[in-house]
């Protein structure tokens, strides 16, 4: 189950209120992915501005989807509004309107420049349509070094409004983000393996999780994931604690800086996102805590000891 829907069966009416900012382009899916997700369980109150907001309540969660471009100074003073007091963001990109990616990655960074904490969840939506732009095409245009400097909360995701894949584990992230730790998903991850590194770039090891045939299949994700993580530490190196999520082909690549370790674990693409990022951060106490040389700590040890479930057994 997904970790929103389970929110709503479990977060009181009078808890804190939260509201979630949904921006980009018309036509970009944002309507349509705030309805899917709430399926008919809001209430759609239409304000009197005259402008193209919409704001759907869900209990203590408010969604306020505003589309992007082409502002008059009243709308551009009113998103700024709404941007600023957004304790989440999701910026939704139409992945087949490749016409006006300049566009979304200006108004993205506009964006972005009036809110400096809330989370942000990037949507690449209509992965379904066949020109839809691969991952690389978005980040030519979309820069999210800016992000990664700024030590801020983001997660890049692909995904098709339409046939609802890769929707809910989205939406996982941004949840727990939002929410407290009793609410997060106990759904189990598949690690298909980890990279370890110190923060100045070392690396201390390297597993892929699996027989053989399976491990072969993940060797050049490894090698990207290798790539990533490294770009990862150089941009981190300031830094004490960081931690980001990055598509790698078909899989995500959760990657978590803590001191003086950076562990990278890879999950499948429909994974619950949060719940890697929650076992790789409790990685990271267990090493630091085991007090003995850290780069002795076999964290595929503590992997199977701790969570068992959670790497891909073959049978
Ligand atoms: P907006 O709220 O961002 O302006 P909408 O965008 O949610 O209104 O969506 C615009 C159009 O894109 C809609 O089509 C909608 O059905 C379609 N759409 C949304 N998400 C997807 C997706 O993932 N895949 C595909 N193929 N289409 C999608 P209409 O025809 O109703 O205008
Ligand atoms: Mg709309």
């Amino acid at each position: 189950m997904s970790l929103f829907r389970r929110l709503k069966k479990t977060k009181s009416e009078d808890s804190e209120k939260k509201s979630v900012a949904i921006i980009g382009l018309d036509g970009a899916g944002k309507t349509t992915i705030v309805k899917r997700i709430l399926k008919s369980e809001f209430t759609l109150s239409r304000p009197t501005f005259g402008v193209n907001i919409e704001v759907y309540k869900y209990r203590a969660l408010e969604f306020i989807v505003y589309d992007l471009g082409g502002q008059t100074p009243l709308r551009e003073s009113l998103w700024e509004k709404f941007i600023k007091s957004a304790d989440g963001l999701v910026f939704v990109l139409d992945s087949a309107d490749k016409e006006r990616f300049e566009l979304a990655s200006e108004e993205f960074n506009r964006a972005l420049s009036f809110n400096d904490k809330a989370p942000i969840l990037f949507i690449s939506n209509k992965i379904d349509l066949e020109n839809a732009a691969s991952t690389d095409e978005v980040l030519d245009v979309i820069d999210f070094g800016e992000l990664i400097r700024l030590q801020r909360k983001y997660n890049f995701t692909r995904c098709s409004a339409l046939t609802g894949a890769q929707l809910f584990e989205s939406w996982d992230w941004l949840t727990l983000k939002l929410c407290k730790d009793e609410d997060l998903p106990t759904n189990n991850v598949k690690i298909c393996g980890y990279l370890f590194f110190k923060s100045e770039g070392m690396e201390i090891d390297t597993v892929l999780f699996g027989k053989p045939k399976t491990q072969a299949k993940n060797v050049t994700l490894f090698k990207k994931g290798r790539a990533e993580t490294i770009k990862f530490i150089k941009q981190m190196s300031g830094f004490d604690t960081a931690e980001t999520l990055l598509q790698v082909e078909s899989k995500q690549l959760v990657i978590t800086k803590n001191k003086m370790n950076v562990i990278g674990v890879i999950i499948g693409e429909m994974d619950p996102a949060a719940r890697a990022v929650q076992i790789v951060k409790n990685l990271h106490e267990k090493i630091v805590k085991s007090a003995n040389n850290f780069t002795r700590v076999n964290i595929k040890d503590l992997i199977e000891k701790h969570y068992p479930l959670d790497f891909i057994r073959e049978k």
